[in-house]
C-alpha cells in the first residue's frame, strides 16, 4: 500500500471547460450555467490546485461532451497506475476514449474496465481501501469489474452504496485526513464510516459535502458557512472556491481533476 497519506499529490489532470458545457447533465434543472462563469470557476480552481503544490496538465475542451470538465468520472489513478473507466451515462461514455492516451502517456500501467459501468465520482480512495458506491451510473458489474483493476494495482477495495437519488458517492462526502470523512447525515446513517471519525454536514449544506483535501489544504465551496466555521474551528486550513455555476450541473469540487502522487512516470 501507499506509505504516504491519501490526500498527499504532486500531480492533476483537468480539461478545460467547453462552451457546450453549458448543456451538462443536471438531474434537476435549476437553469443553465454561462460558459463565462463555469469557465472562472474552473480557473480559480486549478489556480488553488497549484497553490496547493500540484502539477496540472490541462488537457484541451472537448465541444462534443459537455461533462468533460468532469474529468474524475471517466478514469481513475493511482502512485501504481491508471484505470479508463466506463461512465454510466450514455452521453458521457466517449469521454473515456479521449482520456485514455492521455493516461496511456503518463502512466506505464493503464487498466481498461472490461464490463458494467463505474464513475470515478462513485470512487472515494481512503488509507486503507478503495470504496466503490454502486449508484444509478455505477453498476454492480462495473464495480465488481473494478475490483479486479484495483486488485491488479494491489489496492484493496470495497463495495458500499450510494444513497437513493444522490448522483454519486462522493456527491456526499470527502476524506479529511488518513482517519475523518465529511459526510453527510443520510450517508454517513448507512454506516459505511464506521472505522472513520466521521464530521457531519449541517442541515442543508448537503453539497458541502463533496469538498477536497489536497496536501495541507481542504478546498469546500464557498456557499457553506457553517461548514467552512465548522471545519476552520476543528483545525483544517479550508480554502474557499465558487462552485455555484457547477452545482447547476450537478458537479462539485472533486469532479474537475483527476489526482495522484507521482513518482515519475509509471509511479
Ligand atoms: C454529470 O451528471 O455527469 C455531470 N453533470 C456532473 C458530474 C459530476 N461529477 C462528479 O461528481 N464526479
Amino acid at each position: 500500500m501507499t506509505s504516504h497519506p491519501a490526500y498527499h499529490f504532486n500531480s492533476i489532470i483537468v480539461r478545460e471547460p467547453s462552451r457546450s458545457v453549458v448543456n451538462g447533465l443536471r438531474a434537476k434543472d435549476r437553469g443553465s450555467p454561462t460558459y463565462e462563469d463555469v469557465k472562472a470557476e474552473h480557473d480559480a480552481y486549478v489556480d488553488a490546485m497549484r497553490e496547493a503544490g500540484v502539477k496540472a496538465t490541462v488537457l484541451p475542451p472537448l465541444e462534443a461532451f459537455p461533462d468533460s470538465i468532469f474529468v474524475e468520472d471517466p478514469a481513475l489513478v493511482f502512485t501504481e497506475g491508471a484505470i479508463v473507466l466506463r461512465p454510466g451515462a450514455a452521453a458521457r461514455v466517449g469521454e473515456a476514449g479521449e482520456i485514455a492516451p492521455t493516461l496511456r502517456d503518463m502512466f506505464d500501467t493503464v487498466h481498461d474496465l472490461p464490463a458494467g459501468y463505474a464513475d470515478g465520482g462513485d470512487v472515494l480512495t481512503t488509507q486503507e481501501s478503495v470504496m466503490i458506491g454502486l449508484s444509478a451510473r455505477t453498476d454492480r458489474a462495473g464495480a465488481e469489474a473494478l475490483r479486479a483493476c484495483l486488485d491488479k494495482l494491489g489496492r484493496k477495495s470495497e463495495i458500499v452504496k450510494t444513497p437513493e437519488g444522490v448522483l454519486h458517492f462522493k456527491t456526499d462526502c470527502s476524506l479529511l485526513d488518513q482517519e475523518t470523512v465529511l459526510s453527510t447525515n443520510r450517508l454517513a446513517r448507512s454506516g459505511v464510516f464506521q472505522n472513520f471519525r466521521q464530521m457531519l454536514i449541517p442541515e442543508g449544506e448537503e453539497a458541502a459535502a463533496n469538498a477536497l483535501r489536497v496536501n495541507e489544504v481542504v478546498m469546500v465551496g464557498a456557499d457553506f458557512p457553517r461548514t467552512i466555521e465548522m471545519l476552520d474551528k476543528a483545525g483544517y486550513k479550508v480554502v474557499t472556491l465558487k462552485t455555484t455555476e457547477i452545482r447547476k450541473i450537478d458537479a462539485g469540487l472533486s469532479c474537475m481533476s483527476l489526482r495522484w502522487f507521482s513518482r515519475g512516470k509509471g509511479g
